[in-house]
Formats: structure tokens, C-alpha cells, sequence
């Protein structure tokens, strides 16, 4: 069976849940927890140099990680990739747009907000942030006012990997409703078949941190 490493409340981990949901994977799910600093443990390491989350392991041992790669990987030949060169241009277009204008304005701002001791104490920070968010967001609107979806005529793991921390602008400030073609293609991908909402648990079987690594070497 696979492996996912991450926790419920990540939305890059939300992606590789909503693409093995989508091809009817079964996984069982590690909880390693940015907040609890898991991700930099040397346990977690070996696994993933890249100290992040979220991360595959295949049963033959191969390790998959980046939310993009996790995507790509399991869309496989199905419908959510292309075979047409100039489509999956466009998709990689978005795919890395999300990763570099996107992601790091809106998934940060979630996290200053939500998940630190002290919001206020980043309200700097947050604020920062707040003009590359709404960059971003416009980007996607100026495409969605007039396409259904984000790179091509049907959904592809382009739209799995904007839904994530664009369904969440609203916990960050922004009036979600001032990006009408924005709002729709939110309902269009929650549409899609196995579709899965942030926060579900399609892991057949959970385990913690300790219960997958064993508990911390002695010094
Ligand atoms: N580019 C990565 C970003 C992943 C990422 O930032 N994951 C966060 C949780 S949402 C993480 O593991 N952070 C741990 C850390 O930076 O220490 C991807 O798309 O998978």
C-alpha cells in the first residue's frame, strides 16, 4: 500500500489526497506536522531530504515528493494530463506559477494567521504577502472570467494543485466574491468525480509520528 506523509491541515498535502482520492489509491497516512516540526527530523530526513511534506512512498520503496510531482505522477495517462504538447505546456505553465506566485504568498499568509502563537506578531510579515496574494488571485481571475478551467477545455492537475490554497484565500482576508470566475471553477473542481473536501481522511489507516519512526534516538 502507499504511504502519505503530512497532515489534514496542509493544503499541499490536500493536493496529493485530492489525486489519489481522484485514481482511487489506498494510502495509509503518516502525521508528520510542520508545527510540530517533524518534517526537519532526521527520521523524516531519510525519507525526504527535501524536509517537506507532502511525500508518497510506494510499497516498492520509491519516494515521491512536491505536491507538482505527487500530481503528475499519479494523473498517469488519465484525463488530468495530456498527451498534446502545447496543453501540457499550459499545465505546467500554471503548475509552476502556483508553486512560485502563488503557493508561498497565500499558503504563508495561512500559516502566520492560523497556525503561529502569535499572528500579530507577523502582521508585517502578513502584510507583505497580502499584494503578491492578490496578484495571484487576479492572474487566475483574468483567466477564469472567461475559461472554465485553468490550462485546458477540461480539468487537469492544474486546478488540483490552484484549489488547495485558493479555497482558503477567504480564511486569509479576501472577499472571495469579488472574483466571480474564481467562485465558479471553486465549484467546478469541487464537482469533479471523488472529489474530496479539505480536511477529509481517505487514509485507510493513520499513524503518528512516533508510531511510523519509533521514538526519538536516545543522545
Ligand atoms: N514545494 C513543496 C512545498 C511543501 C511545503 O511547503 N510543505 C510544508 C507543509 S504545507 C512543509 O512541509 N513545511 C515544513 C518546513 O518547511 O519545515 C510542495 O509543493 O510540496
Amino acid at each position: 500500500m502507499l504511504t502519505l506523509f503530512g497532515t489534514l491541515d496542509s493544503g499541499n498535502v490536500y493536493k496529493a489526497q485530492l489525486i489519489l482520492a481522484r485514481v482511487g489509491a489506498d494510502y495509509r497516512r503518516v502525521d508528520v506536522a510542520q508545527t510540530r516540526n517533524e518534517p526537519r527530523d532526521p527520521r523524516f530526513l531519510a525519507v525526504n531530504p527535501m524536509g517537506k511534506v507532502p511525500v508518497v512512498l510506494r510499497e516498492d520503496g520509491h519516494v515521491i515528493s512536491e505536491s507538482g510531482a505527487i500530481l503528475f505522477h499519479f494523473a498517469g495517462s488519465s484525463d488530468l494530463w495530456s498527451k498534446d504538447r502545447d496543453t501540457t505546456t499550459e499545465i505546467l505553465r500554471w503548475m509552476f506559477f502556483e508553486q512560485y506566485s502563488h503557493e508561498p504568498a497565500l499558503a504563508v499568509m495561512r500559516y502566520l494567521r492560523h497556525f503561529t502563537d502569535h499572528p500579530d506578531r507577523h502582521a508585517g510579515r502578513f502584510a507583505e504577502l497580502e499584494p503578491q496574494a492578490r496578484r495571484a488571485l487576479g492572474v487566475m481571475e483574468s483567466r477564469l472570467s472567461g475559461h472554465d478551467w485553468l490550462a485546458a477545455e477540461g480539468c487537469t492537475i492544474a486546478d488540483f494543485a490552484l484549489y488547495p490554497y485558493t479555497h482558503t484565500a477567504g480564511s486569509v482576508g479576501f472577499d472571495v466574491s469579488r472574483f466571480p470566475g474564481i467562485e465558479r471553477w471553486l465549484e467546478r473542481v469541487e464537482s469533479q468525480p471523488r472529489f474530496v473536501p479539505f480536511g477529509y481522511e481517505g487514509a485507510v489507516e493513520t499513524l503518528s509520528f512516533a508510531e511510523y519512526f519509533g521514538s526519538e534516538p536516545e543522545e
